[in-house]
């Protein structure tokens, strides 16, 4: 085992007795600290089977014993930005016993879950919404004169989101009780980018200090009091004026008390300083806590990145346990075919919010370093940007992952489709995303596409489809966003030259007389099993590929539509608003009031789960598909 300090003989014996942060606060500090030890194991050897966020979490056990055993809770309320690091948090509250289902269909969620403990203050899933919703809480709680405390802990990754500063902004307006813990490791999923990060890590560098210093001499040189004394005394001065530069001044200019660097694995510091700003701080403060990602299991430390997020792993070794579909990724299509791209056209650039590794874009960022852009967490910011190169000829392609582009929707219909700019958006784990759940599924962007005018939005129904629909997006002179699930693709070859595909032109993949399956995406090899099992039932299915969400390939759907006579549609979206829907439209535009059947998901939010669970409980794998067609053919 690679954890680091050494489990104690006591494990196991502390935790089995922590039933809520009551428990916890009998405790004196030195079994706080082999409390720590054994959470920590718990934490590692779970996660290992289950997958999960472990680095994340690691990096705050001794900062969520502290919470807890100083805070009163659930009365005082945590709120955990992004929420992936709250499995100390859930082990502490009442969870131990089902912390072996983390992840795990039906079982506990790998984020705070309000319907799962009155100890999760809000939903969370999507990072810096922490300390809005901290404040809104602290403002509701003051009004009705409630004493109790809130506490926003965000990582200095989320910090880098607008969202954050807005919360910022108006808190020290507002001026509240609340507390902000700033959850520094440095690290954002990967190395934490921008030039807050830098200025948080006070890693002035000798040059940019003796800039300053002679910068200062020079000013005060121009006042005829100062004597030379002073410049002397300056003249020495790098590490005070180091000193001078502190991440507080940012934090004190938006009128939050500043409080830190402290240590973030020394419980007696992290206690003795949040007793302290309990009992004796009033307005906004923020306390800037220095932890290490991954801390506590070896590997994880050394890389923190690959331990962000990850599958079942050997826990001697690290290396993650084998993966029996061993067809290529979406994500890895996608980034091979982009540099390839990239080789022959130089206006091509490359932008992510803060997921180089997850979108694919690790190999472009070592071949394209100057036309690669890491923004932080700020994916509105991602589409304006990419807006303004392309005002001036370049053509951007900004990845994401479908349910972090939500929050940048306006910025695509008025930054973007209005001006009519070539950018590409590239959704990456669109539809159904597994073990993250609701707050990363993303079955709504078929839906808040469609709407958007001079918008092109491609849909590949496997790997090889996606390079040329990306190929074919570089060819394009308007907005396009291009739509891919997560994990394998269909373990098709791939086509070693690119060609165009036809703007808007759908293909029949199987010819049939009774029925028209129009699945969209990934939905299409499905529905092609689906066929040939209706056809063994002496049912004929045609199969159509639209290849495009937006334009519609309205001629080959209504005459198929025509001539078969019924219509079933699957997506991996909502059917509100969805591929169905726009289906629905065209034929009732065209008159063709035909027996259809719109698959995909209802109105309501879709737990976790494996992907193909998901799907089934949707019937809109080939089994589900099968029984609708029987359906409708017997009505
Ligand atoms: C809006 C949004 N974009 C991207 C992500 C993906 N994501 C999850 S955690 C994370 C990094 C967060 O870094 P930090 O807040 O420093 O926390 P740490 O993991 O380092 O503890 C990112 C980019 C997200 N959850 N939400």
């Amino acid at each position: 085992m690679l954890i680091v300090d050494p489990p104690t003989n006591q494990q196991g014996k502390l935790l089995e007795a922590i039933n809520s942060p009551r428990d916890l606060r009998r405790l004196s500090l030195p079994e706080l600290e082999i409390l720590a030890q054994e959470v920590r194991e718990t934490i590692i050897t779970t996660v290992a089977e289950t997958g999960g966020h472990l680095a994340p979490s690691l990096g705050v056990v001794e900062l969520t014993i502290a919470l807890h055993y100083v805070f009163d809770t659930p009365r005082d309320r945590l709120v955990w930005d992004v929420g992936h690091q709250a499995y100390t948090h859930k082990l502490l509250t009442g969870r131990r016993d089902r912390f072996a289902t983390l992840r795990q269909y039906k079982g506990m969620s790998g984020f705070p879950k309000r319907t799962e403990s009155e100890y999760d203050t809000v939903e969370s899933g999507h990072s810096s919404t922490s300390i809005s919703y901290s404040l809104g809480m602290a403002a509701g709680k003051a009004i009705q004169a409630d004493r109790g405390k809130v506490i926003a802990i965000i990582g200095d990754g989320s910090m880098t989101a607008g969202m954050a500063f807005e919360g910022l902004n108006h808190a020290g307006d507002l001026g509240k009780d609340l507390i902000v813990i700033l959850n520094d490791n440095e690290m954002s999923i990967s190395k934490n980018v921008g030039a807050l990060s830098s200025f948080l890590s006070r890693k002035l560098t000798g040059k940019t200090i003796r800039r300053l210093r002679d910068h200062i001499e020079e000013r005060l040189m121009a006042l005829s009091s100062v004597g030379e004394n002073i410049l002397t005394v300056l003249r020495k001065s790098e590490e005070s004026i180091k000193g001078f530069f502190t991440p507080g001044m940012l934090f004190e200019a938006l009128k939050f008390n500043y409080i830190g660097p402290i240590p973030g694995h020394e419980l007696d510091d992290l206690i003795a300083t949040l007793e302290n700003v309990r009992d004796n701080s009033h307005g906004p403060v923020l306390i800037h806590v220095i932890t290490t990602k991954g801390k506590g299991y070896k590997p994880a430390e050394t890389h923190p990145g690959d331990f962000h997020g990850i599958g079942p792993f050997d826990i001697a070794t690290g290396a993650p346990k084998k993966n029996a579909n061993s067809a290529v990724s979406y994500t890895k299509v996608f980034g091979d075919t982009l540099c390839r791209l990239a080789r022959q056209d130089a206006r091509l650039v490359a932008i992510t919010a803060a997921m180089p590794g997850g979108t694919g874009l690790q190999s472009f960022s070592a071949e394209f370093p100057e036309r690669f852009f890491d923004v932080g967490i700020a994916e509105q910011h991602a589409v304006t940007f990419a807006a303004g190169l392309a005002l001036e000829g370049m053509r951007p392609f900004f990845v994401v992952y479908s349910s972090f582009m939500q929050r940048a929707l306006d910025q695509l219909i008025h930054d973007v489709c209005l001006p009519n700019l070539p950018v590409t958006i590239a959704l990456d784990r669109s539809g159904v995303v597994g073990a993250d759940g609701p707050t990363h599924h993303g079955v709504f962007d078929l839906s808040f596409l469609r709407f958007i005018p001079n918008l092109t939005v491609m849909v590949p129904k496997d790997e090889n489809e996606l390079q040329q629909m990306l190929h074919t997006s570089l060819n394009q002179n308007g907005p396009v966003v291009l739509r891919y699930p997560r994990g394998s693709g269909e373990g098709v070859a791939l086509d070693s030259s690119f060609q165009n595909l036809d703007l808007g032109k759908g293909e029949v993949l199987r010819e049939g007389n009774d029925v028209l399956l129009l699945p969209i995406g990934n939905r299409v090899y499905p529905a092609m099993a689906a066929a040939a099992r209706l056809e063994e039932q002496g049912i004929s299915a045609a199969v159509i590929n639209p290849r495009f969400l937006k334009p519609l390939d309205s001629e080959l759907i209504t005459t198929w539509a025509a001539r078969t006579g019924r219509v079933v549609t699957i997506e991996d979206n909502s059917i509100l608003g969805g591929f169905g829907s726009a289906v629905l439209q065209l034929l009732n535009q065209q008159g063709l009031l035909l027996p259809t059947k719109i698959l995909g998901y209802g109105d309501s939010f879709i737990e976790h789960g494996p992907q193909a669970t998901l799907w089934s409980n949707a019937g809109i794998d080939a089994d589900g598909i099968v029984r609708s067609v029987l359906e409708l053919m017997r009505e």
